[in-house]
């Protein structure tokens, strides 16, 4: 059986009871641990100048191999073309999405350069799995190279509507390098349709059940929604740390109802959004006062790029307002919070919440909305609140699903999940649960890396 090669911008920590860093590592540490994995990334260092040394060392079963990249590389490839062009494009904000000529260069050349790096590492039997928006042109680069293994891809963010892909330039060369994979996998059918949608009307290519069929050559697509590691999620819950944090929580909460929101930083989570809808929710409530506080967790993110900066400046004055408007003596109503916690932590505290307040404006998937599912107490569950724009509410059918931009219906949610008694929170909790358990990373990963495996490659059929 070949090994199985993993390709990401950056790598690990693979170890799933370390700190919280991001569903990706988190998602990726399970897989490697199952497999006798390989994951290839940046290291997050710069050097003065390019060498493509590998760092090679082996982790909990993996082994992990990385490069220093330059710092023009940072700039133009991560924080530029990846964060500042790609991510707000697909997050379909295209007023935030910079398009400048060195961006392209340095996404090019990074490209380039992790596929001369990671080449001597490839064994012909090996099978490639390619991840996320900042290495969509990587299968061209190996195959320039003459690598012939299967190589799949797939995207952790949403794919955008035509017409707004149609406004990043060069929109036709970046689709045309999707088709050097064996494989494209989006998080939901809404992306899958998007992408088809540009292919069959913008590029007169042909859709066919599991398939594209465009620039000459057919690319197998699917939908793989990613999932928890939702048993090592259970058993953090159960811990001694998780059930340390729920206690002392139940203590600060003071007989206090708590709504918690757990999110990087940034602007498609849709934080300001949220913060407007519960001040709304509080002005609607006057009995609430006093009795129910937002805790909002941000971690800092990306804090380089100057969009991030002002999210976050905007941040701490909206939460600021409220909490001037509303705070009493011994009641705050927004407990704003910029740091990261552990995993294990973290799951304590959501088991402390009556709701799980989860608004992004556009999502992949977003696995803060199934850690909440899975860190509850069966027999007093508290409720999730989901934006419809998370990959999530395509399977996450029982939360209370939410138009994330109208403050009246996340208030009325907030109401209604505040209010909802306990057999139908038992009920929708049981069926999301299920959810989250049945659909977990392993049947994640299994379903990728089969499609994977028995996707023809013409070259290899011929030999
Ligand atoms: P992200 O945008 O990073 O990932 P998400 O799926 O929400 O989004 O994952 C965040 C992870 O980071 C969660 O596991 C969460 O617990 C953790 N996290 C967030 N804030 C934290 C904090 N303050 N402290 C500690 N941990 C924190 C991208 C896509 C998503 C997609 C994932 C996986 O944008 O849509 O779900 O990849 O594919």
């Amino acid at each position: 059986m070949g090994r199985l090669i993993v390709i990401s911008n950056r790598v690990g920590p693979t170890n799933s009871s370390g700190p919280s860093v991001g569903g990706l590592a988190m998602a990726l540490g399970a897989a490697l641990r199952e497999y006798n994995g390989v994951w290839f990334g940046w290291s997050g260092q710069t050097v003065d100048a390019f060498s493509g040394q590998l760092a090679v060392q082996r982790e909990g079963g993996a082994t992990i191999a990385t490069v220093d990249l330059e710092p023009q590389d940072r700039d133009e490839y991560y924080n530029g073309y990846a964060n500042r062009t790609l991510w707000p494009l697909f997050h379909y904000r295209i007023d935030l999405s910079a398009y400048e000529r060195s961006f392209n260069e340095g996404y090019a050349r990074v490209n380039a350069r992790f596929a001369q790096t990671v080449l001597p590492l490839l064994q012909p039997d090996d099978f490639i799995w390619v991840h996320d928006y900042h290495l969509i042109p990587l299968a061209r680069e190996l195959r320039r190279r003459g690598v012939k293994n299967r190589i799949g891809f797939f995207l952790h963010i949403p794919w955008p509507a035509r017409r707004l892909f149609a406004t990043l330039p060069f929109h036709r060369e970046l689709v045309e390098a999707v088709f050097d994979y064996d494989l494209v996998g989006f998080q939901t059918e809404d992306s899958l349709s998007a992408f088809e949608d540009y292919v069959e009307k913008e590029e007169g290519g042909e859709v066919r059940p599991g398939a594209v069929h465009a620039y000459g050559r057919t690319l197998r697509t699917g939908v793989f929604p990613i999932g928890l590691d939702a048993k090592s999620f259970a058993e953090a819950a159960t811990g001694e740390t998780a059930c340390g944090w729920r206690d002392r929580m139940k203590v600060s909460l003071a007989g206090r109802r708590m709504i918690i929101g757990v999110d990087r930083l940034d602007y498609s989570k849709g934080l300001e959004e949220r913060f407007l809808a519960y001040e709304e929710y509080l002005q609607n409530t006057p009995e609430a006062l006093e009795q129910v506080f937002l805790l909002q967790i941000a971690t800092p993110s990306r804090d380089e790029v100057p969009a991030y900066q002002e999210i976050r400046a905007r941040l701490d004055a909206v939460s600021g307002r409220i909490n001037g408007a509303f705070a009493t003596a011994d009641w705050v109503p927004i407990r704003y919070v910029n740091r990261a916690y552990r995993r294990d932590e973290l799951a304590g505290i959501y088991g402390a919440a009556a709701i799980g307040l989860v608004t992004p404006l556009r999502d992949g998937m977003n696995l803060v909305a199934k850690e909440y599912v899975a860190a509850q107490t069966p027999d007093d569950p508290g409720v999730l609140i989901l934006s419809k724009f998370a990959g999530a509410a395509e399977q996450m059918g029982e939360a209370l699903i939410v138009n994330p931009f109208s403050r009246e219906e996340v208030s009325d949610a907030i109401a209604a999940g505040l209010a909802m008694g306990r057999s139908e929170r038992i009920r929708r909790w049981e069926s999301l649960m299920d959810g989250v358990q049945t659909h977990d990373v392993s049947a994640w990963r299994d379903a990728f890396v089969d499609a994977l495996r028995t996707t023809p490659r013409p070259e290899l059929a011929k030999v």
